[in-house]
């Protein structure tokens, strides 16, 4: 799944990528295959429709930045949207504070209790943890274990685990960093509720952390709106993204609660936690290295293709007009969907339909083979071409001599179609269509 989302999303990159023009059609297909991808890939399907209207809107309506393409804004925007969805991130603070492990059962929270303090440690600050899963008998002592290791001092009891942390905090009042792993259940029930909201009216705690499953998926959207609404959450820590895990869920628990994503978990070990970084997740999400590498790449090769076709427009304008370049007009008007919009100009009025496409392509093959048996100085000027040289060109290609002929018939056409570009207003409507600068 996880490959398939990403697969999907590349391919939607990829499109804008080798696009000759970026219009409305290939944005709003671009668009679909963005939302089918997030859909598949667990995000909240409101999200990707408010996400997918404003990447439409922007795209068709922001005027690109000086000296920036059309193509690259339009992956700039898409690049924006999908990272703003997940926010910066933000790291927790280097300073003496409080803070409450919140989720559901086996999420992973004290396990990352445990990561958080070593993070804490290692930064030179004193931390204490205090376990007020009062429930379940085995969990003070799983926090006991993974303190021992780390040589960080736990607090715990069989008592309310109000009371608990209440001793905890007084016990550890010159602490710090303070960190309150708690209970979880299988949903959010209501003792769950109030057991947090006392643990919280009691503690006071600065940051209070979400954690999530990574592979929960569609339901950390819910999940994590449900303890917000209960005790407010400042932030989320996403954990096993080790694993399978699709991790697109982070992207509707952060869009439910406004809260950031602090941290990653990466594994079982007590150092497997990593900043939350936003380009690097997206990146893990659609399953390639990097996905800033993607963007320049299309960029660069946007702008090769791009200057190619300026380069053709140019020739076509200038009225130096050889054989190779009625050539690469017709690979382009035939390869090429919107391409389209020079054939509307074109004073035939003719629209390439796909049966157009198919019969010039067919032909453009034939043509190749035909003109690879000409001189140089025959493409570049094909009005020295006498019957005889037909002849010689024909059984070069293994050609009748028609099609020879048929070429040179349709070289001549377009040469007459390009000078009546000549007309300047006939240009300008060009060049602008070719998003080129007079
Ligand atoms: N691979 C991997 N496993 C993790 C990660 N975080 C936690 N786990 C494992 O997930 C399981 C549950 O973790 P706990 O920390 O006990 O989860 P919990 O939320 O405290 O669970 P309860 O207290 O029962 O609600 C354990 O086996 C952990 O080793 C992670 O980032 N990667
Ligand atoms: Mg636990």
């Amino acid at each position: 799944m996880l490959k398939n989302f990403g697969e999907a999303l590349r391919s939607a990159f990829r499109k804008i990528a080798n696009a000759p023009f970026i219009d409305r059609d290939l944005i709003k297909e671009v668009v679909r295959d963005i939302q089918r991808a997030l859909i598949a890939g667990d995000v909240n399907v409101k999200l990707v429709l408010e996400m997918s209207k404003r990447i439409e809107k922007r795209a068709l309506e922001e005027k690109p930045l000086p000296g920036m393409s059309n193509r690259e804004h339009v992956l700039k925007i898409l690049h924006e949207e999908l990272a703003s969805i997940l926010g910066q991130g933000r790291e927790l603070p280097l300073k003496k504070q409080r803070i409450m492990m919140v989720g559901l059962y086996g999420q992973g929270k004290t396990t990352t209790c445990g990561k958080l303090a070593r993070f804490f440690q290692k930064k030179g600050m004193k931390v204490a943890l205090i376990a007020a899963d009062v429930h379940r008998p085995a969990a003070y002592e799983q926090l006991k274990q993974i303190a021992e290791k780390i040589n960080v001092p736990v607090y715990g009891g069989n008592d309310k685990a109000e009371k608990v942390v209440k001793e905890g905090l007084d016990k550890f009042a010159k602490y710090d960093v303070v960190i309150i792993d708690t209970a979880g259940r299988h949903a959010l029930e209501d003792d769950l509720i109030k057991e947090m909201k006392k643990i919280a009216k009691i503690a006071h705690p600065d940051e209070k952390i979400l954690v999530i499953d990574a592979s929960i998926g569609q339901q950390a959207g819910k999940q994590a709106r449900a303890f917000n609404d209960a005790i407010g959450i400042t932030g989320v820590i996403l954990t096993k993204m080790d694993g399978t895990a699709k991790g697109g869920g982070a992207l509707s628990a952060v869009a439910e609660t406004g809260a950031p994503i602090l941290y990653i978990g990466t594994g079982e070990h007590i150092d497997d936690l990593e900043k939350f970084d936003a380009i690097r997740f997206l990146s893990r999400l659609l399953g390639m290295g990097d996905l800033q590498t993607l963007i320049e790449k299309a960029e660069e090769a946007a702008k090769g293709k791009e200057k190619k076709i300026e380069e053709t427009a140019k020739k076509m304008l200038s009225g130096k007009f050889t054989l190779l370049d009625m050539y690469e007009q017709m690979e382009l008007l035939s390869g090429m969907g919107p391409f389209q919009k020079i054939a509307d100009l074109l004073p035939l009025g003719g629209k390439l339909k796909d049966e157009d496409v198919y019969e010039t392509q067919k032909k453009l093959k034939k043509f190749r083979i035909i003109m690879d048996s000409m001189t140089k100085k025959e493409l570049e000027n094909p009005n020295i071409i006498k019957s005889s040289h037909i002849k010689r060109i024909a059984r070069g290609a293994g050609v009748e001599t028609r099609d020879v002929k048929e070429l040179l018939r349709h070289y001549n056409m377009s040469k007459k179609l390009m000078k009546s570009f000549s007309n300047k207003k006939m240009q300008k409507k060009l060049m602008k269509q070719f998003g080129l600068k007079m």
